[in-house]
């Protein structure tokens, strides 16, 4: 017998990926938790039965939403992680000898329980002396927070349920405080090609142009989220995602990435004439 895991993209649309087993299944007091393998995707982990991450496609996100920033800011020592309880941020950050500390919010400690176990892919460096965990309401973490971090990464999940707080004017205007004077933030910014995912996405992308002085938009290929087609915030209040990435610097340090390179930065930040509209950047 076949088993497909799906999910609805739109009223209209649906993905679904051949399901080889169920590996965990968990309602936590903040959402539902499912762990699959597939023959094509490998293993991937669904919230809600939203689609957060597969082994095959992780590293895309992962990449983008973690060198990106880190070629641009010339010091990062110290990063906050906003959800991501996956690891898979956390993973990549660790490759910097640089970043002395990274606080990693997390609202669900059953996500990190069961990435830990489940997908060691992405949680195995969770436990990297340089990691802190905290179970919290990122809402409620940054609150407190002045002029403490040189990154602040946002790998939130959508705007509903527990991540919707993330979206909000009040987030991103805390974020800016908790930011050292030359710090930035990166946040996942939704899709921009169906009508459901871009309302959402502009509407966070105006809170973040108020809160921010500069503020770009960049692209990825994703291929298991909705329309494949995804978006990443850069919003920094002194550098600039093109003027001072240093190409040379990101190349000296030899990392080896399967995505990210300085060209995909470059090319990254050029955008589609229709995104570029609904941002209103034309
Ligand atoms: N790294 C790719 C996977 C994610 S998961 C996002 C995580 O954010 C989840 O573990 C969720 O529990 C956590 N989260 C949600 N709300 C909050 C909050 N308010 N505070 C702290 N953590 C939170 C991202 C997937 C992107 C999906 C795109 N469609």
């Amino acid at each position: 017998m076949d088993l497909w895991f799906t999910e609805k993209h739109t009223d209209n649309v649906k993905l679904s990926i051949k399901v080889d087993r169920q590996v965990y299944s968990a309602q936590s007091e903040f959402q539902r938790i499912d762990i699959f393998d597939s023959l094509e995707f490998g293993r991937f982990l669904t919230l809600d039965g939203y689609m957060m991450l597969t082994e095959k496609d992780e590293f895309i996100y992962h990449e983008m939403i973690v060198h990106v920033p880190m070629a641009i800011l010339p010091q990062v020592n110290k990063v906050l992680v906003i959800g991501g309880g996956d690891g898979g941020a956390v993973r990549e950050l660790v490759r910097y000898p640089e970043i002395q500390q990274i606080d990693l919010v997390e609202i669900d400690a059953q996500v990190i329980e069961a990435c830990k176990k489940y997908l060691p892919q992405t949680a195995a460096k969770l436990d990297d002396p340089r990691v802190t965990i905290h179970e919290a309401d990122g809402l409620k973490f940054v609150r407190s927070k002045k002029d403490e971090y040189d990154l602040i990464i946002v790998d939130s999940t959508d705007p509903f349920g527990p991540g919707e707080g993330l979206f909000t004017k009040e987030f991103y205007g805390n974020c800016f405080k908790a930011l050292t004077e030359t710090g930035a933030m990166v946040n996942q910014h939704e899709s921009p090609f169906y009508p459901v995912d871009a309302i959402a996405m502009q509407r966070a992308h105006k809170r973040i142009v108020d809160s921010f002085p500069i503020s770009r938009v960049y692209q990825a290929h994703i291929p298991t989220y909705p329309s494949g087609h995804w978006l990443f915030g850069f919003a920094s209040k002194h550098y600039h995602p093109l003027q001072d990435f240093d190409a040379q610097k990101w190349k000296a340090r030899n990392l080896k990435t399967r995505y990210y390179n300085d060209k995909i930065h470059v090319g990254a930040f050029a955008l589609p004439n229709y995104v570029k509209l609904l941002l209103e950047e034309m």
